[in-house]
């Protein structure tokens, strides 16, 4: 009998995956590297902070789209490559958009996902037009970056692509709130046939109690098992000092992906370190990125913390989906 793992995760290999293995003894579903945080907040002269950050692999090494926050305190989007997935370089000026409607052109903006479809690299981020909305662009290169329509009329943040079209359309989460730093907010499923007109709009999940009883936001993108997409989101609870922003998980059906099957009660990281719960914003974890090996089921997840750093945590696929499973409430 062959003891090879079945695969659970669909999509290519990524051998060169950052990896650190779990520490013994440790009972945590998602650890996270020694290293943290891997970016700090003044890698680049111009920043501030460095964190919400979106990253890719990218011609055998690894390329990312970073919210910086300059000096002045103003949320941009700069371009970044790296090796190793650890040490990063990331370019001192923001990313300067080519876009054919000077008058949706993105100036500012945060929380940016990258998602790989068919032949190139999707961007997508909170862009402000009249209010927050989701700006959406392509690169191949992550020199030049090319602006398309705003997906969604405001007010909408946490737009996330799923990384293969779902019923021949291309397929995103979003999440609909208010202005500000609204007390709601539940996750949305679109769907585009050319990724400018986006309608058949469809509630997938909303806000429940603790760590996730004010609002949610999907993370990464979600990630293709033989159980479901894998989605990793945050939720925010409100405390008496403020918000507190945690991760779960969940599983949605893969035809119907407004369908939730499982979802984690528990949250599976929360602020505890110095470096999230001590910063510009703090008590806040903000996963928007993850990079999956399918041969051996290794998740590296890429989050902001205290919106001021980039940290690196890892999981392993089998066990995130037992644990998804074993400690579901929907
Ligand atoms: C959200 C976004 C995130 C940020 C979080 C905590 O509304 O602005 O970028 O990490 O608040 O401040």
């Amino acid at each position: 009998m062959s003891n090879e793992k079945k695969q659970i995760i669909i999509g290519n290999a990524l051998p060169n995956i950052p990896w650190e293995e779990k520490q013994e003894g440790s009972k945590e579903i998602l650890w996270r590297s020694r290293k943290n945080p891997i970016i700090p907040r003044d890698l680049i002269p111009s920043s501030n902070s460095i964190f919400n950050s979106a990253v890719v692999s990218f011609k055998g090494e690894f390329a990312g789209v970073f919210r910086c926050d300059d000096k002045r305190r103003f949320a941009r989007l700069h371009s970044g490559r790296s090796k190793d997935g650890i040490n990063w370089e990331i370019d001192n000026n923001p990313i300067s958009f080519i876009c054919n409607d000077p008058e949706i052109i993105s100036i500012s903006g945060y929380d940016p996902r990258v998602c790989w479809i068919d032949d190139r690299y999707y961007v997508t981020w909170c862009n402000y037009y009249h209010g927050p909305t989701i700006g959406v662009a392509y690169t191949y290169d992550f020199k030049k970056f090319y602006q398309i329509e705003n997906a969604f009329l405001p007010y909408n943040r946490n737009g996330v692509l799923f990384p293969r079209k779902v019923d021949s359309k291309f397929a995103m989460l979003s999440r609909p709130s208010g202005p500000g730093h609204n007390t709601f907010g539940d996750i949305f499923y679109s769907e585009s046939p050319d990724m400018c007109y986006w309608g058949r709009h469809r509630h997938v999940m909303g806000t429940t109690k603790g760590w996730q009883g004010t609002k949610i936001g999907a993370g990464p993108i979600p990630i293709e098992t033989t159980e479901g997409w894998l989605l990793i989101y945050h939720g925010v609870l409100t405390s008496c000092n403020g918000f507190v922003y945690s991760a779960g998980a969940a599983l949605l059906d893969i035809d119907k992906p407004w369908k939730v099957l499982y979802r984690t009660e528990p949250y599976i990281l929360s602020p505890q370190k110095e470096y999230e719960c001590v910063g510009d914003v703090p008590n806040v974890v903000f996963p928007c990125a993850a990079l999956t090996d399918p041969e051996t089921g290794r998740i590296a997840i890429y989050y902001g913390a205290a919106d001021t750093v980039v940290c690196l945590a890892y999981t392993q696929v089998d066990e995130l989906i037992n644990f998804i499973k074993s400690n579901s409430e929907i």
